[in-house]
């Protein structure tokens, strides 16, 4: 194409910077309302709480994965399921989903992970701790948690510091436990 006219120098934006274009890492809150959404898919049922989760790895932002309580076959909770799903996608048994988890894997829970299960099922604490890379390294290393467990089934739930126990960091993200606890216990006895 020929040019009859010098067009000047290459025109660069310079209207507002846009926000980038994938999910950031840092902002812990939009993960944390990622996993209420997932809670709210939840089939309400008195004996357990409705709870979502996310994988997420943490050098991406990247989403990995995602579930709630019921979801997967059984009588299964969404940190669970989220582990499972990873786990399946990757052609692993859950025990195994280390080996294809990111080596900065973390995971989102509208509730602390538990550590006793009424139905006698392995602990979401025990699921998270045994993710092991296949070099023998932890591969979730941190639990961002909305809400400590309610004291309804098992009394003081001790999910969390079994997780701290074996270097598993936990964090609470503030700011949305009245809806986290609403969504949790909808379809309980009063
Ligand atoms: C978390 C879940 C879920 C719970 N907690 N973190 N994620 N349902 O998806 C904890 C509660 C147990 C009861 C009943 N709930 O679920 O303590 O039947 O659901 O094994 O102890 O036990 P089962
Ligand atoms: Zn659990």
């Amino acid at each position: 194409m020929s040019r009859d006219f010098d067009e000047g120098p290459v025109r660069t934006w310079d209207g507002p910077v846009l926000p980038a274009a994938g999910p950031d890492p840092s902002d812990h809150l939009q993960y944390m309302r990622l996993a209420l959404d997932q809670a709210q898919e939840s089939p309400p049922k008195p004996s357990n709480f409705r709870v979502g989760a996310l994988l997420v790895d943490a050098d991406t932002g990247a989403i990995l994965s995602r579930g709630y309580t019921l979801e997967c076959e059984g009588n299964t909770h969404a940190e669970q399921c989220c582990l499972l799903k990873f786990a399946k996608a990757h052609d692993l048994p859950e025990e195994r989903v280390g080996e294809a988890l990111p080596p900065n894997t973390v995971i989102y829970t509208t509730m602390e992970p538990c550590n006793l299960r009424l139905s006698g099922n392995l602990s979401c604490a025990d699921r998270i701790i045994r993710t092991k890379g296949k070099g023998g390294e932890q591969s979730i290393k941190k639990v961002y948690l909305g809400v400590k467990e309610p004291e309804k089934f098992v009394g003081d739930n001790e999910g969390r510091k079994k997780l701290e126990e074996n270097s598993v960091e936990c964090v609470h993200v503030p700011g949305l436990e009245e809806r986290i606890l609403s969504v949790a216990t909808a379809g309980h006895e009063l």
